[in-house]
């Protein structure tokens, strides 16, 4: 490759990482959806563009051509091409499987964590029920139309917002009062369904303080479309002087600094 060449091609793979973004994730699960995007970009990209440059090749050479004459059989690139599809097919599925198994992306579950296998969803059904995480926990619950997010630890209540310690390993407890719903934070890379009459849990640590949204992504009723949140993200000290000024009321989130 001449140098000017290799110099283009440099430039276009720094253009390309500029595009996938240096911004650091908000949250672990951002990050790691973030990078498996990125990852499966990588791949997507030349073979895109490998398929269009065939693609025009044939089209040019062969556009007026009277005498099509049938593909000869080639059983060395025909094993090549398969064992290439099976090599990135792999490289897509492991990656992808790599971010699955995070605690953050799945968390284990109530009836995993008790270890109990014969446990069934509906024993969760209250907070004694469920089992204990090292994890700051707030429990949510989804009801036509609205969040309601509670903090056990001071018994505080806050409506439609959440309010998580920045750095933390945060533990949600999901729950529905009437219908299914779904706790999605775009931002945060968490998206968990909420049932009635069980518990189930999402988890994440984030790492920037501020506001992000919050939506339902459930269809659940007249009222979905509004039926949204505020996740506010404080540092640690500014969540715990929050909860210690409103023990066993109902607040509204502390400012995100
Ligand atoms: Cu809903």
């Amino acid at each position: 490759m001449s140098r000017r060449r290799s110099r283009l091609a440099l430039a276009a793979f720094a253009g390309l990482l500029a595009l996938s973004g240096s911004v650091a994730a908000q949250s672990e699960n951002r990050e790691l959806i973030d990078g498996l995007e990125h990852q499966l970009l990588y791949v997507a990209l030349p073979l895109t563009l490998f398929v269009l440059v065939i693609l025009v090749y044939a089209a040019v050479k062969f556009h007026d051509n009277d005498d099509p004459q049938p593909t000869a059989e080639d059983p060395a690139l025909e094993i090549t091409w398969t064992a290439a599809t099976a090599v990135i097919l792999l490289f897509v599925g492991l990656a992808g499987y790599s971010v699955l198994v995070s605690p953050y992306v799945s968390p284990s579950q109530p009836a995993d964590l008790t270890g109990d296998s014969e446990a069934a969803d509906g024993e969760f059904e209250s907070l004694e029920d469920l089992p204990e995480t090292d994890d700051e926990e707030v429990v949510v619950r989804g009801y036509q139309w609205e969040w309601e997010a509670t903090y056990p630890e001071a018994n505080v209540t806050t409506e439609n917002e959440i309010v998580l310690p920045a750095d933390e390993d945060v533990t949600i407890w999901l729950t529905a009062d009437d219908v299914i719903h779904s706790l999605f934070v775009q931002d945060l890379g968490v998206k968990q369904d909420a049932f009635p009459g069980e518990f189930t849990r999402a988890r994440t640590v984030a790492y920037e303080t501020g506001q992000y949204d919050a939506v339902c992504a459930e269809f659940c009723g007249a009222g979905h479309s509004r039926m949204d949140a505020d996740v506010v993200v404080v540092d640690r000290e500014v969540y715990d002087e929050w909860l210690e000024d409103n023990e066993g009321e109902r607040a509204t989130a502390p400012e995100p600094a």
